[in-house]
């Protein structure tokens, strides 16, 4: 009995020796795949970090539990449990999210729904919020985005993972609110998946906003055949941005209904 309890502890030290050993190893491996990321045109991400160093956790633990004591094993068990419950929480909500975004679509924003509004961001010097129209804005008496230029390069107002699928409709339109005496200038580009990133290879249309409500229509068709040597992938679109270049002034505007119609 003794001998079987001895040896038991044996391995119990021996194992934990080799959870830290594991753990360090994998950990070194994950911020080095990072670390090469960030010099190959790839962004670190400190959320890669986190949910490298959770799987490395939950293997390690589930490892652990297997040699411990029912009590510990309940224990660990219980933590594997808590840290998987903590990581899948995330991907479950974007998960949920998407589904009620493919629901709302040909509606691509409209500020009306919270958890839809995590579809929109900002480049800074921007900066967004979410909030009931201006009063100035007659017609519109709903929620919608109020974005700050300030200035610098290029404060941008973008549609980050917007839903690709734009086959079947016919425009784009958008409602803008400009709040300021002064006419405004606002640039719209439109990408879609295989965008190499170079200026020709996108849809580019500056805009002249007049002073109240504005609403933009433009022909999808258009918007396909503005890359200088190819046509626009309509079927994988990734990203609508709307941003002021260099302005010398802070500027307020609203966005709403950015949406595809027939
Ligand atoms: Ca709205």
């Amino acid at each position: 009995m003794l001998c079987a309890i001895a040896n038991k502890l044996w391995v119990a030290v021996s194992n934990r020796h080799l959870f830290f050993g594991v753990f360090f190893l994998c950990m070194s491996y994950a911020g080095l795949i990072e670390l090469i990321q960030s010099k190959i045109g790839r962004e670190a991400s400190w959320e890669d970090i986190y949910l490298d160093a959770a799987g490395t956790s939950i293997a390690c633990l589930c490892y652990g539990a297997y040699y411990r004591f029912s009590k510990q094993r309940y224990g660990l068990l219980s933590l594997v449990i808590l840290i998987a419950a903590i990581s899948f929480s995330k991907p479950l909500y974007y998960g949920y999210a998407s589904y009620v975004y493919r629901q709302e679509f040909p509606i691509l924003f409209d500020g009306e729904k919270n958890i839809l509004n995590d579809f929109v961001g900002i480049q800074t010097p921007a900066s967004l919020s979410i909030e009931a129209a201006p009063e100035q804005w007659v017609n519109n008496r709903s929620q919608v985005a109020a974005v700050t230029f300030a200035s610098g390069d290029w404060p941008a107002f973008e549609l980050t993972e917007p839903f690709s699928k734009w086959n079947g409709y016919q425009y784009l339109t958008v409602d803008i609110y400009n709040p300021h005496v002064k006419e405004i200038s606002l640039h719209l580009r439109v990408h879609d998946k295989q965008h190499n990133h170079s200026y020709n290879d996108r849809f580019n249309k500056v805009y002249s906003l007049p002073h109240g409500p504005s609403t933009l229509k433009i022909l999808l068709d258009y918007i396909k055949n503005q890359p200088k040597t190819r046509k626009l992938d309509m079927h994988n679109i990734d990203n609508i941005m709307f941003f002021m270049s260099n302005p010398s002034a802070e500027y307020i505007v609203y966005f709403d209904n950015i949406q595809l119609t027939q």
